[in-house]
């Protein structure tokens, strides 16, 4: 499978394409709470658990070899910065949940994180399950860099960049919204830049 709303989007002016209040950088930022942590391939695992049907416990080896998509997205981050096709290549969400199966009471996930902070962020599945999210490994052609979340991060892309969680090691499925990290600190649930959903107190 091989999506790319970047090719659609270069096209469209650059004011309909730059959600309000947000302004075009050059290059990557790095933005995160507390340290990079280290990853230890042999006693990292990638679990999917609560709400599912099929809980995952995978390795980095079986991470690995599962299938994988390429997608190319913009990426906006509340602080008001914005990068243009990001090129992005990793394992679906879809791929994840269609092995998990959630149940039929699972309404929304928690991510969760390896690094020291135990940073967390929330999304309802209408959210999480969409065909352009993805665990992502590579960024350009390259293997994702420890400071960007390598060895695997979620891209969503369609949301402010706190939900694109870095260091990612799990998905908790819940039959209801618990708030992550940042939600719990002030920033908005959903995050949507297009409406510009920065803060909890707009909710
Ligand atoms: N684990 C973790 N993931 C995180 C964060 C964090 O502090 N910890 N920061 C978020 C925020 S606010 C942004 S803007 C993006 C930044 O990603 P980047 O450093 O690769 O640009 O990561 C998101 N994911
Ligand atoms: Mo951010």
């Amino acid at each position: 499978m091989l999506w790319r709303p970047g090719k659609a989007t270069a096209r469209v002016r650059s004011a309909d394409r730059l959600p309000p209040g947000q302004r075009l950088v050059k290059g990557w930022p790095v933005l995160h709470e507390g340290e990079i942590p280290t990853f230890d391939p042999l006693s990292w695992r990638f679990r999917v658990w609560g709400a599912v049907e099929a809980p995952v416990e995978w390795t980095w080896a079986e991470l690995q070899s599962l299938p994988r998509v390429e997608t190319v997205q913009d990426f906006h981050c509340v602080t008001t910065w914005s990068t243009y096709d990001n090129r992005w290549g990793g394992v679906a969400v879809s791929e994840v949940l269609g092995r998990a199966r959630p149940l039929p009471t699972a309404s929304h996930v928690l991510v969760h994180c390896f690094d020291g902070t135990g940073y967390t962020t929330n999304l309802p599945l209408s959210d999480f399950d969409r065909p352009a999210n993805l665990f992502a490994l590579t960024h350009g052609a390259a293997p994702l860099t420890p400071e960007h979340g390598g060895p695997l991060r979620l891209v969503v892309h369609h949301l402010y960049a706190w939900k694109s969680a870095k260091w990612v090691c799990g998905v908790e499925v819940l039959p209801g919204d618990v708030r992550g990290y940042w939600e719990e600190r002030g920033y908005h649930n959903r995050a949507d830049p297009w409406l510009e959903e920065r803060y909890s107190y707009q909710e």
